[in-house]
C-alpha cells in the first residue's frame, strides 16, 4: 500500500472505531434549533453535516484542518523558486490532518502523474459535444464519462463489505483528481484553440502541468498563480453547494465520478462558482458602457446601483457565511500586488472594493457587502492571457475536487449513512406558526 493510503487507512480506522460508540452515547444531545427562516433559507447555518477537511468561520474565513490561508502559505511545501504552496500539500493535509513534508508532496505529485491517463472514450465524449457547449457542461459530462473506470462501482457490484468501502473510494478519488487537469485543458484547447492540444508533461507537478497544458502563458509566474489558485479554491467546509451536492450524491453510495459530476453541476450556478465568469462579464460590460478601461469610482458606483436597481446581483460580492472580505480574495490581491500592481483591470477590481460595499450596505437585507473569492480571480487570470471567462469555473472545479473528494473518502471511512432530511409543506408551516402563536397567547 502506498504511504499516503496507509496513513489515511490508519487514521480512518481510528476515527471509524470512535464514531459509532460516540453517537450511541451522545446521539440524543441537541445541537441547536431551526427557525422557519432557516428552513426557507436553504438550511442556512443549521449544523447538519460532518466534514473533516475544513471549517468556515464568518469572522475569520476558511481554515483547512485548523490552518488559515496565510499560515498554509508558510507551512505547505513549495516547488523550487516558487512562493506559493503546491496544491498536492493541501490535499495531503485535508486527507490526513498532517502538514506534509516536501518528500510526501513530491511522492503525491509522482503518484498523480502516473494515474493521470484519460481514456480515449472520454476525449471522444467531449469532442461529440458542440464546441460552443459551456465548458462546465463539457467538464461535468467528461467526469461522468470517466465513471466507466470506477473501482468502487466494480467492487460494490462484486459484493465488497461496507467496512472496506473507503479503499476503492480512495483509488477512484486519486485517479479522478489525477486526470482532471488533462480533461480541463483538453476542454479549453478544443473550445478556444481549435483543438490544438498540448500533451501533458509528466515531470511537472499537478498545477504546473495544468498551466503548461493550457498553453496560454509559459512563465513560472503563471505556474505560481495556478498553484495558489488551485490551493485556495479547494474547500469551504461541507455546506457549500458543490461540497454538499458531492456529499449528498455520495451518500447513496454513488461512486466518486457520479458524486463529483453532481458537485460540479452545483458549482456551475451563477450564485456559486460561475460567479467568477460573471464578475469579468460585469466588469467588461461596465467598461464598455463607460467607454473606458479604467472607469472612475463614481462610474463604478453608478453601475453597481444600476445593477441593483435592475433586480440583479453584483457578482463577486456577498456570502452566505462570511462577514468579512474573503481571505481567498485577499490572497489573490496580495499576489497581484506583488507581481502586477499596475495592471489596469486589476486596479478596476481594487476600485470596486472601495465603492461596492458602500452600495450594498444601503440594502438592509444584504448580510455581507464584502468581496468573495470570485471577485478577484478573473482579473488575475486575464493578466496572464487566460481571457476566455466561460472557462473560469472549470478552473475552480479542478481545485474544488481536492476538497470534496478528500471529504468523500472520509464519508465512506466514517460509514456515514444516506442523507435524508425532512421536508414539510407551506401549509404545514402556516399551521405550525399559528399553533406557536396560540401557545404564546
Ligand atoms: N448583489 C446584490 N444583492 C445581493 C448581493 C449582491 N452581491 N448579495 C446579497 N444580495 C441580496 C440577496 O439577493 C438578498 O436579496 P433579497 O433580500 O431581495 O432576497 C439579500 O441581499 C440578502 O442576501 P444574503 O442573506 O446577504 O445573501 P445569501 O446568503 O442569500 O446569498 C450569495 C449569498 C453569495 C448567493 C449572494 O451574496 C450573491 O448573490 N452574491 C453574488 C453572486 C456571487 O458572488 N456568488 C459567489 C459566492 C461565493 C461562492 O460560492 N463562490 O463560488
Amino acid at each position: 500500500m502506498d504511504p499516503l493510503k496507509a496513513t489515511f487507512a490508519e487514521k480512518a480506522k481510528a476515527l471509524a472505531s470512535e464514531i459509532k460508540p460516540f453517537f450511541k452515547e451522545h446521539g440524543n444531545k441537541v445541537v441547536g434549533e431551526v427557525t422557519l427562516g432557516q428552513l426557507r433559507g436553504g438550511m442556512r447555518g443549521v449544523k447538519s453535516l460532518i466534514t473533516e477537511t475544513s471549517e468556515l468561520s464568518a469572522d475569520e474565513g476558511i481554515r483547512f484542518r485548523g490552518y488559515s490561508i496565510p499560515e498554509l502559505k508558510k507551512l505547505l511545501p513549495k516547488a523550487d523558486g516558487c512562493t506559493e504552496p503546491l496544491p498536492e500539500g493541501i490535499f495531503y493535509l485535508m486527507l490526513t490532518g498532517d502538514i506534509p513534508t516536501p518528500e510526501q508532496v513530491h511522492a503525491l505529485s509522482r503518484d498523480w502523474s502516473k494515474r493521470s491517463y484519460v481514456p480515449d472514450h472520454v476525449l471522444a465524449v467531449i469532442d461529440a459535444l458542440p464546441v460552443e457547449t459551456h465548458p462546465m457542461t463539457q467538464y461535468s459530462t467528461a467526469i461522468l464519462a470517466l465513471q466507466t473506470d470506477s473501482k468502487f462501482a466494480k467492487a460494490y457490484a462484486e459484493g465488497i463489505s461496507k467496512y472496506d468501502y473507503w479503499d476503492p473510494m480512495y483509488e477512484d478519488c486519486m485517479n479522478l483528481i489525477a486526470s482532471l487537469p488533462r480533461i480541463a485543458a483538453y476542454i479549453y484547447r478544443r473550445t478556444f484553440h481549435n483543438g490544438d492540444h498540448i500533451a501533458p508533461n509528466p515531470e511537472l507537478d499537478w498545477a504546473a502541468n495544468f498551466a503548461y497544458m493550457l498553453g496560454v502563458n509559459d512563465s513560472d509566474e503563471f505556474k505560481s498563480l495556478m498553484r495558489l489558485y488551485l490551493t485556495i479554491h479547494a474547500d469551504h467546509e461541507g455546506g457549500n453547494a458543490s461540497a454538499h451536492s458531492t456529499h449528498l450524491t455520495g451518500s447513496t453510495l454513488s461512486d466518486a465520478y457520479y458524486s463529483l459530476s453532481s458537485g460540479m453541476n452545483a458549482l456551475a450556478g451563477p450564485l456559486h462558482g460561475l460567479a467568477n465568469q460573471e464578475v469579468i462579464k460585469w466588469v467588461l460590460n461596465m467598461c464598455k458602457e463607460c467607454g473606458s478601461d479604467r472607469p472612475s469610482k463614481e462610474q463604478i458606483e453608478q453601475y453597481a446601483r444600476d445593477t441593483m436597481a435592475a433586480g440583479r446581483v453584483i457578482p463577486g460580492y456577498g456570502h452566505a457565511v462570511l462577514r468579512i472580505p474573503d481571505p481567498r480574495f485577499t490572497a489573490q490581491y496580495e499576489f497581484a500586488k506583488q507581481y502586477f500592481p499596475d495592471d489596469t483591470l486589476v486596479n478596476v477590481i481594487w476600485d470596486m472594493f472601495d465603492v461596492i460595499p458602500k452600495v450594498l450596505q444601503e440594502k438592509v437585507s444584504v448580510k455581507s457587502p464584502w468581496p468573495n473569492v470570485d471577485a478577484h480571480s478573473g482579473a488575475t487570470l486575464m493578466h496572464y492571457g487566460l481571457k476566455e471567462f466561460n472557462f473560469y469555473t472549470v478552473l475552480f472545479g479542478v481545485s474544488r475536487a481536492l476538497g470534496v473528494l478528500s471529504s468523500l473518502c472520509w464519508s465512506r471511512a466514517m460509514g456515514l449513512p444516506i442523507e435524508r432530511p425532512k421536508s414539510v409543506s407551506f401549509k404545514w408551516l402556516k399551521e405550525f406558526a399559528a399553533k406557536q402563536e396560540e401557545v404564546a397567547g
